[in-house]
């Protein structure tokens, strides 16, 4: 743990904070590589042995059937398939409200111009299942893809020891009415959605977080297929001020930092007597925490605690550029116009990270490490294109000729030139 003046970090302390996990595939990467080979080449065979060496379960058939989503109703909790139906339906409201603003053009310009809407065909969703099942990522996924307009969704996620798929993903899956939920995870799992196999169609766009693995085979099929970007371990920053409540800064820091070893969280504070209020109250709590303790730990090894001027605080924030930026300040708005780059904010403390999530209806699956900086989290856009086209008239073709034909003959590139010039050859 780093607790410190803002003003004090050495360049190699600020680094470390500020480069928190840039992904290095090195050592995977020849690996990674000969899993999708093998996919490509062999499709489900390949997808049965990696499964068989992975996830140690032997699965004949990949495509999850409607009798294994109705004994999945059977298992779960029916408080949690209703809590799914109430985050469904505030993840669908945000995203048909986002659908709102795109809009088609046509414009006059010389002839008309104009752009129009189309949805992506086809679209897999990549749900993780390693240290933990996230039915929660199934409504992030699916749901802006199905407001999109998507015709075909599909869900991969890996299998339990069972060779079953996970109880409340499956359930999720069948709350948006996907097309096909398949029990393969891991790079295999990309792989048969960018190449597609006997039993797993290709698709046009692959969408979801995965660990380094699927990180770097999204990365490597990027291309063949769409994707969205590379999601890394969760992050929080947040900021608070005289005001803020140190045990709310506490209680977020845990929960971000339970999600994995590698989770980073940051809390920058106006006063050197607060950090040292949110650091008690971290103590405090983290005594009485038992469960997943030990990735709680081990992410809080990294965990940063930095005080400073607000200007500065959020300076540092925008060069920062997390995945999740918490703003517990008397006036949040304010603040809120100086942000460059996050992936999803969170206004005030009654405003924790978890409510994004699952349930207020933003989108969780945001971008990490630092990428923020260049890219929007998940939304309707990501699976839309826009499509433009023009249409002159022979008036209209006069109008422009000389500067197409000029440009033409500057690029070398003669027939462009003459496809102009011929047509107005009276
Ligand atoms: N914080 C994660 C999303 C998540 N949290 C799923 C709980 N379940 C990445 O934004
Ligand atoms: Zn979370």
């Amino acid at each position: 743990m780093i607790f410190k003046s803002l003003y004090e970090l050495t360049k190699e302390e600020r680094e470390r904070i500020i480069n928190r996990n840039k992904a290095n595939f090195d050592n995977i990467f020849d690996s990674v590589v000969k899993i999708l080979r093998d996919v490509r080449e062999k499709g489900d065979e390949a997808l049965r042995y990696y499964t068989k060496l992975f996830d140690k379960v032997e699965i004949e058939d990949f495509k999850v059937s409607r009798e294994e989503i109705e004994e999945a109703y059977n298992k779960v909790d029916y408080k949690v398939v209703e809590a799914l139906e109430r985050a469904k339906e505030n993840i669908y409201y945000f995203h048909k409200e986002q659908l709102k603003n795109i809009k088609e053009l046509r414009v006059e310009r010389n002839g008309v111009l104009g752009q129009i809407v189309r949805a992506i065909e086809k679209v897999g969703c990549y749900v993780p299942g390693g240290r933990a099942f996230y039915p929660s990522t199934v409504l992030m996924t699916t749901i802006p893809a199905k407001v999109a307009g998507c015709k075909e969704i599909y869900i991969t996620s890996p299998p339990t020891p069972e060779g079953k798929g996970n109880a409340a993903t499956l359930i999720a899956g069948d709350l948006v009415k996907v097309n096909g939920i398949y029990k393969v995870g891991g790079v295999q799992a990309i792989g048969a959605l960018a190449y597609g196999t006997e039993s797993i169609p290709k698709v046009d766009i692959i969408v979801g977080p995965g660990n380094i693995y699927v990180t770097l085979a999204k990365k490597l099929v990027y291309g063949e297929v769409n994707i969205d970007f590379l999601a890394g371990p969760s992050e929080v920053l947040i900021i608070g001020d005289e005001f803020s409540n140190p045990n709310y800064i506490a209680l977020d820091l845990l929960a971000q930092a339970e999600h994995d070893p590698n989770a980073s969280c940051v809390a920058l504070l106006t006063s050197r007597e607060k950090a040292e209020e949110v650091k008690r109250e971290l103590e405090k709590i983290l005594k009485d925490i038992d469960e997943r303790k030990e990735i709680i730990k081990e992410a809080l090894k990294n965990l940063a605690i930095l005080y400073g001027e607000l200007e500065d605080l959020i300076k540092f924030s925008n060069e920062y550029a997390p995945e999740h930026l918490e703003l517990f300040v008397r006036e949040p708005e304010k603040i809120l116009e100086k942000i460059e780059s996050a992936g999803s904010i969170f206004l005030g403390e009654y405003s924790p990270v978890p409510i994004g999530d699952y349930a207020s209806g933003t989108n969780h699956v945001l971008p990490t490490s630092g990428f923020s900086r260049c890219s929007s989290g998940l939304n309707v856009e990501t699976f839309l294109k826009k499509i433009t086209y023009q249409k002159f008239d022979k008036e209209a073709l006069r109008n422009i000729k000389d500067v197409v034909i000029t440009l033409a003959e500057a690029e070398g590139l003669k027939m462009h030139a003459e496809a102009v010039r011929r047509r107005l050859r009276e």
